[in-house]
């Protein structure tokens, strides 16, 4: 991963021309994803149908296993099927939330090096397709410029996995990053001595509003800054265990699901990706070191553990 204000805007060229390369390309899931048309979709696809994401809600303890090696399966087609050279682009909210800084001014979102904006300000009860209001919301509409402007999403809402064909939205609630995303609160994240707090810090768990950092940073999963927002969570991760690596690099812990007695996640536990990547236990990418994670990624081979 490379970190964003470090990359020269032709390196965001030449990811964000990847991604569109993606978008441009035929699926090859539509037989389990009907409504998928691109290679993009099918990821979109893998994360709504019943064993991708959704399976355990994203809001669970398997999320951040689950993001990284989803992710590095994104980086690898960029890389197999487009022609990427780079590494994966993590987006740092915390710099774009400073006192001095407005959010819709960051970087990221420019016109020409970035990824475009916000939409146009629609009242959310008039957004076809927000199944719920957050409060302060200042967009909704579709995104109006830059590389992603004409983006056609083929799949959703919700984890709709049929061919519904809608423009790409964005509705920025900046008071959620400068919420979450201050130095204090990232060190606050980052001082939790087990994974189960970590993780409660990164779903806000600890307060009435569950935004948390997660909450905080994201869009759809079909805008291509979901791929930079959860890579930002999984640095955050890498962070909080690299301060302690014995034992953090092998530690997972919390429920499987809400329901009563249905155990603790373990290292063993295995999760799945729809057809975009085989089954993995969390024990393969604990560390991003692991086999399964450096073996997908070619450049990282050699250090693999
Ligand atoms: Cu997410």
């Amino acid at each position: 991963m490379t970190y964003r204000r470090t990359l020269h805007p032709d390196e965001m060229k030449s990811y964000i021309d990847a991604t569109t390369c993606l978008q441009a390309l035929p699926a090859a899931l539509s037989s389990t994803i009907p409504g998928a048309v691109s290679r993009f979709d099918d990821f979109v696809g893998a994360a709504y149908i019943p064993d991708g994401e959704s399976s355990f809600k994203s809001s669970q303890v398997q999320f951040l296993p689950w993001h990284r090696y989803f992710t590095a399966v994104f980086e690898d087609l960029l890389k197999t099927h487009c022609g990427y050279t780079g590494g994966q682009p993590y987006w740092d909210l915390t710099l774009d939330v400073k006192a001095d800084k407005k959010f819709v001014d960051s970087p990221v979102f420019s016109p020409t090096d970035g990824f475009g904006g916000n939409g146009a300000y629609i009242p959310c009860a008039e957004q076809p397709y927000n199944s719920f209001c957050l409060t302060n919301g200042t967009g909704g509409g579709c995104v109006s410029d830059g590389p992603f402007k004409n983006t056609i999403l083929h799949l959703g809402p919700g984890r709709n996995i049929e061919r519904n064909d809608h423009c790409l939205t964005r509705n920025f609630h900046p008071q959620f990053p400068a919420r979450w995303f201050s130095e204090i609160d990232i060190n606050r994240t980052l001082a939790e001595g087990s994974y189960g707090r970590f993780w409660r810090h990164l779903e806000g768990m600890f307060e009435v509003e569950r935004i948390g950092l997660h909450g905080a940073g994201h869009f759809g999963i079909g805008d291509p800054l979901f791929y930079l927002h959860h890579a930002n969570l999984d640095r955050l991760w890498w962070k909080w265990q690299e301060q302690n690596p014995h034992p953090r690099l092998r530690e997972v812990s919390g429920p499987v699901s809400e329901k009563q007695g249905a155990g603790n996640v373990t290292l063993a536990y295995e999760i799945g990706f729809g057809k975009i990547a085989q089954k993995v236990n969390i024990a393969d990418v604990v560390h991003i070191k692991q086999k399964a994670l450096c073996t997908i990624i070619p450049n990282t081979a050699s250090a693999c553990l």
